[in-house]
């Protein structure tokens, strides 16, 4: 069952990836994209907010962060700062991410989290109760946008046996030049290579990470529109964005609830169950 034909499916067990062109309207990325400007417009910078960095994941990661999980907060980039601490460009442009509860409590990006073609998809993969544990509507801001270092899903959203998947959708194209997505294909075979551990001290990793051969890696370059489904177990990054164009996407990791259990040592610690997307 589900809405993948059987080349899309042996192209995502053999690669560890896929990409689906055309998997949103532009009705629909305009709808996403507007409710963003206003939940920007809306955000009083003011308030508390944390910087977002996978290079200095384990110095930026506070209650800011950990609450997030069931909220819609916001990151700064870690470049959005000059030396006084003030903001070196509009407000607009420099928040690196908005995380990690869009899904559940705004409807225009619950609508697109719990659509139909999402939940096909889901189901082709063979996912019986699937829940979205997390959504990020990720900036890649013009000139200061960070990079994201190599890594697998599964060490930051690990269920027993592992079962996440990123459902990755560019709201804006994605090149070379503003810091697509890149992944070393068929990766995700050799399985998952570290944890990201949540305790009593913060969070680390229970070991440090391999280092990668960059000649390894495949640009994904994508059209606005286009979904990228990535295996839970495949290696991937993207690269600062030093170009004068952003390039948001909008970013669901999804997990089961059957077969499989969700482990109490991941930075999410929820206080309300999620709702499943189905049940089969
Ligand atoms: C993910 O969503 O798992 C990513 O790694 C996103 C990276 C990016 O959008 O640059």
């Amino acid at each position: 069952s589900g809405n993948l034909n059987p080349d899309q499916l042996e192209f995502f067990n053999s690669q560890g990836y896929l990409v689906l062109d055309s998997f949103s309207s532009a009705d629909e990325i305009r709808s996403l994209r507007s409710r963003m400007d206003q939940l920007l417009e809306e955000f009083d910078f003011s308030s508390q907010a944390s910087i977002f960095s996978t290079t200095n994941q384990q110095q930026t990661t506070d209650d800011y962060f950990f609450e997030s999980a069931e909220k819609i907060s916001f990151f700064f980039e870690e470049k959005a700062f000059g030396d006084d601490g003030s903001l070196k460009q509009p407000k607009q442009l420099s928040i690196n991410k908005v995380g990690h509860a869009l899904h559940e409590l705004d409807p225009t990006f619950k609508s697109f989290s719990t659509s139909e073609k999402a939940t096909g998809l889901l189901s082709s993969l063979g996912y019986k109760r699937p829940i979205v544990i997390q959504s990020m509507y990720i900036f890649k801001q013009p000139g200061i946008g960070g990079e994201v270092v190599p890594h697998q899903d599964n060490s930051f959203l690990y269920t027993y046996p592992p079962t996440c998947t990123g459902l990755w959708l560019a709201l804006e194209d994605a090149t070379v030049t503003n810091g697509c997505l890149w992944a070393i294909p068929g990766s995700h075979k050799a399985g998952l290579v570290r944890r990201f551990i949540r305790d009593e001290t913060g969070v680390h990793f229970d070991k440090p990470s391999p280092s990668y051969d960059q000649k390894d890696f495949v640009s994904i370059e994508v059209k606005a529109g286009a979904l990228v489904v990535i295996h839970g177990d495949l290696i991937h990054q993207s690269f600062e964005n030093k170009s004068s164009t952003s390039r948001h996407a909008y970013s669901l990791h999804v997990v089961d609830t059957d077969g499989c259990k969700w482990v109490d040592d991941n930075w999410i610690r929820r206080k309300v169950e999620a709702e499943p997307l189905y049940a089969s």
